[in-house]
């Protein structure tokens, strides 16, 4: 996965082993204040998904993927005060589905599972 951080472009290397499987741009001219924040299997299909974060707004929007192909896109959540930071991803309740774990600068951590729905962080 891969970032151009002048045009915006998101490019993508499936990998077998050491070797470039495929090649190709996810998607070109993503604005720059679209950042991706990490990289997970959140609906369970057993491909990576990505997860966005709107540098000004706040908004956290989700890629999922089909190999090198975007399925779907959708905005989460609007707004999400950008006092919350996305600290990381993984399984935590082994659903086979990633979740997100967001926090804020006190020690407090909220894990947002994907078992359902993710749900928005009380502002
Ligand atoms: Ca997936
Ligand atoms: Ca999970």
């Amino acid at each position: 996965m891969s970032r151009n951080k002048q045009t915006g472009d998101v490019s993508v290397w499936l990998m077998n082993g050491t070797v470039v499987k495929e090649a190709a741009v996810l998607w070109a001219g993503v604005p720059l204040a679209w950042q991706i924040v990490g990289v997970g299997d959140f609906d369970g299909d057993g491909n990576a998904d990505l997860m966005w974060r709107h540098a000004q707004t706040g908004d956290v929007s989700a890629w999922l993927m089909n190999g090198t192909m975007v399925k779907s896109a959708a905005v989460l959540w609007s707004g999400v005060p950008l006092a919350w930071q996305i600290a990381g991803m993984g399984d935590l309740d082994g659903d086979g589905k990633a979740d997100l774990v967001g926090c804020t600068s006190t020690t407090m951590l909220v894990s947002f599972r994907s078992r359902n729905s993710f749900s928005p962080p009380a502002s």
